[in-house]
């Protein structure tokens, strides 16, 4: 597709952010809505054209020079940040995996509700921001808080919500306070684009992504576990056996495989599987690999953990011997001791969906 035309096709929504579109899956024009192509997950970090795009409502166009960031609730000192003020709080870059709790929806049966994520709903940043703890302790929290509570400039009607609502998300006092919680204003070196969250957004490393409230524009601090609809209607898992739904939290151990490619066709001879591992729960200590079905595992090599708080790349050195279709697996291991399970774990909503996934492609005569 040619730019133009890729341009033509979003220009209702937010064109200028993502005019280029290499490396990025459309799956709704609007709110725009893209995955990665597993391609686009080969760099360490992933190029800001090729991030994943997952917002619920239209997205709001802020102004920088006239934004201001409230603070307020439970705390000694209200207060009303300038993007200016804020960057005088102290920075921190850091670089983080990022993935949406309902990738990978479509491995579940029967199929949940949401958007169809397949395998690209995850992409790698760098950020840089003021640490959220530099403005808690500058508005000072008073005791009795609990949690921090986060609300997004965009808003809308969800089909079984309560009326016209915010995006609003709140972490528990521990983690609003944790090292690398971050208020980012630069994704990838460069302002924080449109979709994104510009002018500033939250980043919560180890979590899945909708912790990160985008379009930041109010933080309150509360005495009482927030309640709203993203908070306790979704972002949970939901089981249909009449127990208590949890809160989606923590990323779960997981790996993909990014080449060889997924549905192509390989030459016969020596080919070096590559692919990327991620916990929230710890780093990734091992990488196994299974050829065609079975439970031949083979150790892949871990290459260097580039940031505790991304994910990590691995390699299997394998030749391809027979031809004709062949099957590929991978299972991630974490420090905690937790490994991606064989079969989905389904749940109402399809989130944290973190099972082994078989890609096939073709081996050349
Ligand atoms: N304000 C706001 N923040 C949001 C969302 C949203 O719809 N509105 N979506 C969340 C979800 S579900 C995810 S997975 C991440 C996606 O961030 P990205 O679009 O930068 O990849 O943003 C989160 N923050
Ligand atoms: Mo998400």
């Amino acid at each position: 597709m040619t730019a133009t035309a890729t341009r033509a096709t979003h220009a209702s929504t937010q064109a200028a952010d993502h005019a280029d579109q290499a490396g990025l899956v459309p799956l709704k024009p609007a709110p725009f809505n893209a995955e990665s192509s597993v391609a686009a997950l080969e760099p360490d970090v992933t190029p800001t054209p090729s991030f994943y795009v997952r917002s619920n409502f239209a997205v709001p166009s802020l102004d920088a020079a006239a934004f201001r960031l409230g603070i307020g609730g439970a705390v000694r000192q209200a207060l009303e940040l300038t993007l200016d003020e804020l960057r005088a709080l102290g920075s921190q870059t850091i670089t983080t995996v990022m993935e949406c709790a309902g990738n990978n929806r479509l491995q579940l049966a029967p199929l949940p509700s949401g958007e169809p994520w397949h395998v690209g709903a995850i992409s790698a940043g760098t950020w840089t921001g003021t640490p959220l703890r530099a403005v808690l302790d500058r508005a000072g929290v008073q005791d009795g808080v609990v949690e921090i509570l986060f609300e997004g400039a965009d808003h809308g009607k969800p089909k079984d919500g309560p009326g016209d609502i915010p995006f609003a998300r709140s972490l528990p006092l521990d983690k609003a306070l944790a090292e690398g919680t971050l208020l980012a204003y630069e994704m990838n070196g460069e302002p924080l684009p449109r979709d994104h969250g510009a002018p500033l957004r939250l980043v919560v490393p180890s979590w899945y992504g909708m912790a990160s409230v985008k379009w930041l524009n109010r933080i309150h601090a509360i005495t009482e576990p927030f309640t709203g609809y993203y908070q306790r209607n979704r972002y949970i898992y939901e089981l249909s056996d009449g127990s208590q739904a949890q809160p989606v939290t923590t990323m779960r151990v997981k790996s993909i495989i990014i080449s060889p490619d997924e549905g192509g066709t390989v030459p016969p001879g020596p080919l070096t599987v590559r692919g990327k591992a991620w916990s929230g729960h710890g780093e990734i200590v091992r990488v196994e690999v299974a050829v065609d079905g079975g439970d031949d595992w083979r150790e892949a090599r871990l290459l260097p953990q580039t940031s505790a708080t991304s994910w990590r790349a691995w390699e299997l050195d394998w030749t391809a011997d027979a031809a004709g279709r062949r099957a590929l697996r991978s299972r991630a291991t974490d420090s905690a001791g937790n490994v991606q399970p064989d079969d989905p774990r389904w749940n109402k909503y399809g989130y944290g969906n973190n099972a082994v996934r078989p890609i096939t492609f073709n081996v050349s005569a």
